[in-house]
């Protein structure tokens, strides 16, 4: 053990670690076990919205508080897992008399709202495919996302959809049923849809569960790459087992539990670790509806007893920089294990933990793809601030090199820097990317997955993250593609072309930056940048509109005509140009 490391803390009394000895929990794991230790038998049939609340009233738990949902007026609304039960059954039973078919998708666009949550297990519960949509998303985003992904269904509130969806409606032609839940019941319903509560109040609170198994599709997510349109990744109802053992071994999520976490369900953390895995476990889910604010996590974190807490990078540096005299205003006494997942997570970071809360933040690593968390610091093992942990159980994650012939090496000397890539068979590795084979084949060579991310092991087997293999960006743990911004921008009459980079930024990790090359003859002014920056925010949305803009007289190409975004980035950066073959980055 280096002077650096921070020592894993006792397990709570009476219960032991889920994984108490890393070595051994390896050894040990396997997901046969891990799937009967879920569902309890060989049943062929699998279905996430059973196991993450049936179980529970099927056992008599009914009682145990499922989520607390808190608004902005600090107003509590619980529900129980039987009360759960009964909303998604409804919800269930709504899509079935609408004559929603299996395997049919079933969007959400709302905040987070009790309704997300019954629509999601609902969806599941019939043997929908269910698909969030982040609620900050603009109109293109959300347009190209219910197209890709053929939403039949779409939840959203009467002011998202006025705001959002009616002016792309037409578009839609896929879309069946607009469900409104209505803030303002003295406003009229928009035309074209049907208002969520009354469909619900008259719908019978139990359902009979679709009989899915492992291999069913029940998750829509997407994702973004370096090229081309958002990919939609689709994970199986056998998802749940991953979701299920990690909340365990990684989360430590017992019975009862409070567990706070921060992401929205927009994305895949918020559904997978904000919804299904712990769920499943049995503890109660806290769910902020309102945005962050130091004041008002510090008070939530200690208020509602969090015992265990799972949020983000970003997050963290608005805290660390609110200043330690928020944090003391309360203590902590209910929280065990704090940890962290989506962007690289500073050594800082992890100390500050130490200093604020008495604990170190524990780094995550997983994606959209990976179902699950598959590399992650353990709450029984010390913890190396700056690295990302071990392979999870189950999971065989290496760094890999291409090799000279085109094949895939191995990296077997410590802290050689490699690709991250993992050994297919975990129950939920991706199924596919949405109407994409090729796609989906071409992330697989030579027996692995290849994950797109740049890192290297040490000799302990620790990951440390060093960078994205593409031109992806992450700002403020949400994963945008340079290309989607750049399609919107170059919708703007003035622009001729466009490129997006990611720039350093202290909180949220990157920021976009576009560089904007004007049509001949348009003149590079004030205003009409400020026009070009109004007109991506109103296209894309505040999540994913760019923060600057610049005019570029010639923006770096290749032969081919493709913009060199890594150039751009260098030169902007005043990095090293290096060597412009490489520069150009994967097709
Ligand atoms: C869960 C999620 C995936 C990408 C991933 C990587 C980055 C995730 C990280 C991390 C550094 C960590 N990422 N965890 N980078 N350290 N602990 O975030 O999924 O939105 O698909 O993003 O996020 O680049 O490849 P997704």
């Amino acid at each position: 053990m280096s002077a650096s490391t921070i020592p894993a803390r006792p397990a709570p009394r009476g219960l032991g670690y889920h994984l108490a000895d890393y070595a051994t929990a390896r050894a040990s794991f396997s997901w046969e076990q891990a799937r009967r230790a879920l569902t309890g038998g060989n049943d062929t049939r699998l279905n996430i919205s059973h196991e993450a609340v049936d179980r529970h009233v099927l056992r008599g738990n009914g009682a145990w508080l499922a989520a607390r949902f808190i608004d902005r007026a600090n107003r509590r609304v619980d529900v129980s897992y039987a009360q759960l039960q009964a909303d998604c059954a409804r919800f269930a039973n709504v899509l079935t008399a609408l004559g929603i078919a299996r395997g049919s998708v079933v969007a959400t666009l709302l905040g987070r709202m009790p309704e997300l949550y019954t629509s999601a297990l609902g969806a599941l519960r019939a043997g929908c495919v269910f698909c969030p949509l982040f609620f900050a998303f603009g109109p293109q985003p959300l347009k190209t996302r219910l197209i890709l992904g053929h939403a039949q269904v779409l939840v959203t509130t009467a002011t998202l959809y006025r705001r959002k969806v009616a002016p792309i409606r037409a578009a839609l032609n896929e879309l069946r049923h607009v469900l409104i839940i209505r803030e303002d019941p003295a406003e009229p319903l928009p035309e074209g849809t049907v208002e969520f509560a009354e469909l619900i109040r008259s719908a019978a609170d139990s359902y009979q569960t679709a009989a899915t198994g492992d291999s069913d599709v029940a998750l829509l997510h997407f994702t973004s790459g370096t090229t081309g349109m958002p990919k939609g990744v689709t994970l199986t109802h056998g998802a749940v087992i991953a979701q299920h053992a990690t909340s365990e071994l990684v989360l430590d999520l017992n019975p009862q539990e409070v567990f706070w976490c921060t992401a929205d369900p927009g994305w895949v953390t918020g559904i997978a670790y904000g919804l299904i895995g712990p769920l499943t476990c049995g503890v109660t889910l806290i769910v902020d509806r309102e945005e962050f604010d130091p004041q008002r996590w510090y008070r939530i974190l200690a208020e509602e007893r969090v015992n265990i807490w799972y949020t983000a990078p970003t997050a963290i540096r608005m805290l660390m920089k609110a200043g330690l005299e928020l944090t003391a205003a309360h203590e902590y006494p209910s929280l065990r294990l704090m940890a962290s997942v989506g962007e690289p997570l500073n050594a800082e970071a992890v100390r500050w933990g130490v200093q604020a809360f008495g604990q170190p933040f524990h780094d995550t690593w997983w994606q959209t793809e990976t179902g699950a968390i598959m590399i992650a610091n353990f709450p029984a093992c010390e913890v190396v601030p700056g690295s990302m942990g071990r392979a999870v159980p189950g999971i065989e994650a290496v760094v890999v090199r291409r090799s000279a012939a085109g094949g895939l090496e191995v990296i077997d000397s410590a802290d050689e820097v490699g690709e991250i890539a993992l050994r297919p068979g975990w129950p939920s590795m991706f199924s596919g990317y949405l109407d994409n084979p090729e796609r989906y084949r071409a992330s697989f060579r030579d027996g692995w997955y290849l994950a797109g991310d740049l890192a290297r092991r040490d000799r302990d087997g620790c990951f440390w993250f060093i960078g994205r293999a593409d031109d992806v960006i992450k700002s403020a743990g949400h994963l945008i593609s340079p290309f989607e911004v750049e399609s919107a921008l170059m919708q703007h009459p003035a622009v001729a072309q466009a490129a997006v980079i990611g720039i350093p930024d202290a909180i949220a990790g990157q920021a976009l930056k576009a560089f904007v090359e004007l049509k001949n003859g348009v003149p590079a002014e004030e205003p009409l940048r400020l026009a070009i920056l109004g007109h991506a925010r109103r296209l894309l949305g505040a999540a994913v509109a760019p923060r600057e803009i610049a005019f570029s007289s010639a923006l770096p190409r290749t032969r081919s005509g493709k913009i060199m975004r890594r150039l751009l980035r260098a030169r902007e950066l005043g990095l090293p140009e290096g060597d412009l073959s490489t520069l150009e980055g994967p097709e």
